[in-house]
């Protein structure tokens, strides 16, 4: 399951004086037309309902295996794992895409095991390669709310631009 969000192509432009210093805050697209930096925000909501509706969410991060090298538990220094975490609350999944660790969300029926695998049949949040907001959210300043999260049934993962939701678990 993939979902495809395109743009439209048209600028968000605002006017300048021919040839001004945009300082780095847009390009110059044509004399006198500023066209802004700005980002795009799409927010999604995903109510999942995989094998039954009492469904958790996982946040989960690539880290390198404990242990130094040449120790018991890692004598090649190459071990390596997917580290899940469960989100409990709405306030711990308030969380970013983290390309250090290529964090992934998953949703998953914690009662219904993959015959094979025998891990929780789950589909995988996917949204990658994006920053994360680059508008501050200090209000006393005077910036729009702005609604980011995105909703689970109990639980919500912020996700920006791309995203991609595909099994982890395949029969
Ligand atoms: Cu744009």
């Amino acid at each position: 399951m993939q979902l495809e969000i395109k743009l439209t192509g048209i600028l968000n432009t605002y006017a300048m004086n021919p040839g001004e210093d945009t300082k780095g805050w847009g390009t110059e697209v044509y004399p006198g037309v500023n066209a802004h930096n700005h980002q795009h925000l799409f927010c999604l909501r995903v109510d999942p309902n995989i094998d039954g509706s009492s469904n958790t969410v996982f946040q989960v991060d690539a880290l390198p295996g404990a242990g130094e090298v040449g120790s018991a538990e890692n004598p090649y220094g190459n071990a390596f794992y997917a580290k899940k975490t469960k989100y409990n609350t709405v306030e711990e999944s308030m969380s970013d895409y983290d390309g250090a660790t290529s964090r992934t969300w998953e949703m998953a029926n914690t009662n219904k095991l993959n015959p094979y695998s025998h891990k929780p049949v789950s589909y995988k949040l996917v949204s990658r390669e994006v920053p994360g907001l680059l508008l501050s959210l200090d209000l006393s300043y005077g910036s729009a709310p702005v609604l980011l999260a995105t909703l689970f049934t109990l639980q919500s993962v912020r996700a920006y631009a791309s995203v991609s939701v595909s099994p982890t678990n395949l029969l």
